[in-house]
């Protein structure tokens, strides 16, 4: 663990699912860890917590947001497919307005909350760097394609450093035969962050978030030169996720490394 602390370091998407997790495991390395979400917030628990609501396609609000703030980790958003107009504001507009009031407010370091939704029309059967083409399954996968190239430009142009963490599925364990290779704990999630937040000179860097798969379709050697080891496995879940029924070998769960959202939409014909 890392013995260093950022002043005040703000979490968005604080309600969701991995943010309740975080708002604990980031703790240690904040000695301010300021929380926002649209959604309702349990209230902050000390001075070592502050709740500040918002809407993150309101650009005046998120710039108000960031004022005073030395880090972000950028979790908020749209975190599944949906019509482009909901993923355009809370995701578009969003990334654009969290960089922005960055760069307003002098911050010099983000973790971004990408996804392997980015990547999800490549096959299963490839193996993939963080260098690989993209190919975006869906409205949200091309929100997060647009937030990794946000990220590349505020450091290009503005020197605001950047890790884009790719997740694959970040749940308490493994769902289905597909999150075998693409499962990342919320441990190992947390040890990345802490490498994401405090490795120097990163520039931009886009990595992979999963742990030690046995199987898995990424080389994950950008996240080995910030330092993160995994320590987990989706390995010890295997015998309940293969008494599951099996996939057949035509669905795209079984095809994409996006799975399933390479097949929703389009919305509202
Ligand atoms: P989640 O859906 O549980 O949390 C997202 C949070 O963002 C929600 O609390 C929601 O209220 C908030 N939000 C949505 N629109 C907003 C807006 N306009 N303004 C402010 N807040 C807004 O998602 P989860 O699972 O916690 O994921 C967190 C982040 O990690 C998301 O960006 C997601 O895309 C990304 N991610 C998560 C993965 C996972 O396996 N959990 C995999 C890949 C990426
Ligand atoms: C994501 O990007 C989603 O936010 C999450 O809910 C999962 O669906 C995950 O990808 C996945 O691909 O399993």
């Amino acid at each position: 663990m890392s013995t260093q602390k950022i002043d005040r370091l703000l979490l968005t998407g604080a309600a969701g699912g991995l943010g309740k997790v975080l708002r604990d495991t980031l703790r240690p390395y904040a000695a301010v860890l300021r929380l926002s979400d649209i959604a309702g917030m349990a209230p902050a628990s000390g001075a070592q917590e502050e709740v500040v609501p918002c809407d993150l396609a309101d650009k005046q609000a998120v710039n108000a947001l960031v004022a005073g703030c030395d880090a972000i980790v950028h979790l908020g958003g749209v975190s599944v497919e949906r019509p482009f107009e909901e993923v355009l504001e809370a995701n578009i507009k969003g990334v654009f307005h969290i960089y922005e009031a960055a760069r307003r407010h002098g911050v010099k370091r983000a973790v971004f909350a990408s996804s392997n939704h980015v990547i999800g029309f490549h096959k299963q059967t490839e193996t993939l760097d963080a260098s690989a083409p993209k190919r975006p399954d869906g409205y949200y996968g091309l929100s997060k394609s647009f937030g990794e190239d946000v990220a590349q430009f505020y450091f290009d142009r503005y020197g605001i450093e950047t890790v884009s963490i790719r997740i694959g599925s970040s749940f308490p364990e493994p769902l289905n035969r597909r999150m075998m290779s693409t499962w990342l704990s919320y441990r190992d999630l947390t040890t990345l962050l802490e490498k994401a937040l405090f490795t120097p000179a990163v520039g931009h860097t886009i990595v992979y978030g999963m742990s030690a798969n046995k199987d898995v379709w990424w080389d994950n050697s950008g996240a080995a030169k910030l330092g993160f080891v995994a320590q987990d496995s989706s390995e010890v879940f295997r015998a309940k996720v293969e008494a599951q029924p099996p996939v057949a070998p035509t669905d795209p769960n079984a095809i994409y490394q996006g799975g399933g959202f390479t097949a929703q939409g389009p919305f509202g014909d």
